[in-house]
């Protein structure tokens, strides 16, 4: 166990610290304290859904086969309650029309707001908001990797049906919990080999799409829609249907928000560098927070270089307001209740660091061509005592301090995931 006092102490020196640099700990924790995170629910149960619970596919895949996987609603929901009590803040949790908890038999186009009772209900005794995902995958109507952009209209109309539907669960959401649902639209559409038209399967795009808005007006207070482009999957090599300049240029002409997942782009590209070139047109933007190692690999986040630049250019450009933050990761190696509480804290340091800086100061620096400064500056602060300051974060939000969080995963490990056969 971490020492109260060691920690109280600690943070003291690391407030003086910071003073002396011009930087506010205090703020910087308030400030945190308002960044709610969307944790996705799919990391505890592999992407596997209630509905009827078959192989992950369509370029997306889960390895490992570690103990204790959620197998229905009662088990995610505790698992999700277990994570969520070791993360500091309240957040909101995202779901996927695979999540509908019915005892009728439906299929995915068939699912509404009466099927997401049980989450609504759970929702409300957490205390926290509800993202959606329309469910675009893992199913027999994706026909040859198509399903909004088939040049079949039996495909097509199946799936404009499950993207009505998010969207009424969406705004059953944000009805019933008084905060805004992000209904987010990825699809997994694509060829393996070169196409000879690349022009018709994005125009049969956007009808689906526009078909979708055109079914039913909501307040955008209640929901309101995000598109999550892709460069390319396994089996989809050759040509991706909702490219990323398709949905940045989709969302914009629609006013809607921009899906940016840090895993979708090629390794050496800068997500981070997106935010300033799409918000100074765009309504606003959804982040799926991953990490892709080789490839969009789904990799539990942690506090490397590429989240550190996500996390700087959101802080010091102030993009905040306009940016709702979600996860995606799914990793079946390691415990998956561990996974997503070492995936949301190492975002929330990350959001702390970049908030512990003198900005308005480099940013002085940087506007009067001292280039130096910004240089010894913003390599001096990786190593200010930020931790500290994480440490007492953690203590003032009551969830345990340093790896204090993982003898409670274990003991629910043991006493809870581990009994599931
Ligand atoms: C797939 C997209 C998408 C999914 C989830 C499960 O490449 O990232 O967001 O990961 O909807
Ligand atoms: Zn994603």
């Amino acid at each position: 166990m971490v020492k109260e006092q060691s920690i109280q102490e600690a943070y003291e020196v690391a407030k003086q610290r910071y003073a002396e640099i011009g930087v506010d700990t205090e703020e910087a924790m308030k400030k945190l304290a308002e960044i709610k995170l969307s944790v996705h629910c799919w990391q505890g149960d592999d992407v596997r859904g209630f509905l009827n619970p078959t192989e992950l596919g369509d370029g997306l895949s889960v390895t490992g086969n570690y103990p204790g996987r959620a197998r229905t609603p009662e088990e995610l929901t505790s698992d999700l309650h277990e994570a969520l009590s070791l993360i500091p803040g309240k957040h909101k949790v995202a779901l996927h029309s695979i999540y509908a908890v019915t005892d009728k038999k439906k299929d995915l186009d068939e699912v509404g707001p009466e099927d997401f009772k049980f989450w609504v209900d759970w929702a409300k005794k957490e205390g926290i908001g509800l993202d959606m995902n329309g469910t675009f995958f893992s199913h027999p109507m994706v026909r040859e990797n198509l399903t909004l952009s088939s040049p079949d209209k039996d495909v097509r109309d199946f799936w404009i049906k499950v993207g009505i539907q998010s969207r009424r669960i969406a705004n059953y959401f944000g009805q019933e919990l008084g905060q805004q649902s992000v209904n987010n639209f990825w699809i997994p559409d694509g060829y393996k080999d070169n196409p000879v038209d690349k022009l018709a399967p994005r125009q049969r795009l956007i009808e689906s799409l526009d078909e979708i808005l055109a079914a039913d007006e909501f307040d955008e207070k209640n929901t309101i829609e995000s598109y999550e482009g892709k460069l390319f999957a396994t089996g989809i090599e050759s040509y991706t249907v909702g490219s990323h300049e398709f949905y940045d240029n989709y969302a914009l002409t629609r006013n809607k928000l921009w899906t940016i997942d840090a895993g979708h782009f090629h390794p050496t590209e800068d997500v981070s560098d997106k935010f300033t070139s799409f918000l100074p047109f765009g309504k606003g933007l959804m982040l799926h927070v991953s990490r892709s190692v080789r490839w969009d690999s789904d990799h539990v986040v942690i506090m490397d270089d590429a989240l550190a630049r996500i996390t700087r250019s959101l802080v010091r450009d102030n993009l905040l307001d306009k940016t709702n933050v979600g996860l995606d990761f799914f990793d079946a190696t390691v415990n998956r209740v561990a996974a997503w509480v070492v995936g949301a804290r190492a975002t929330q340091k990350s959001f702390l660091q970049a908030l512990l800086a003198p900005i308005q100061d480099l940013k002085d620096a940087e506007n009067s061509y001292d280039y130096t400064t910004r240089l010894v500056e913003t390599e001096e602060l990786k190593s200010f005592p930020f931790g500290a300051v994480w440490d007492e974060f953690c203590r003032r939000n009551n969830v345990p301090v340093g790896t204090d969080w993982l003898t409670e995963v274990r003991q629910y490990e043991k006493n809870v995931q581990l009994k599931r056969d």
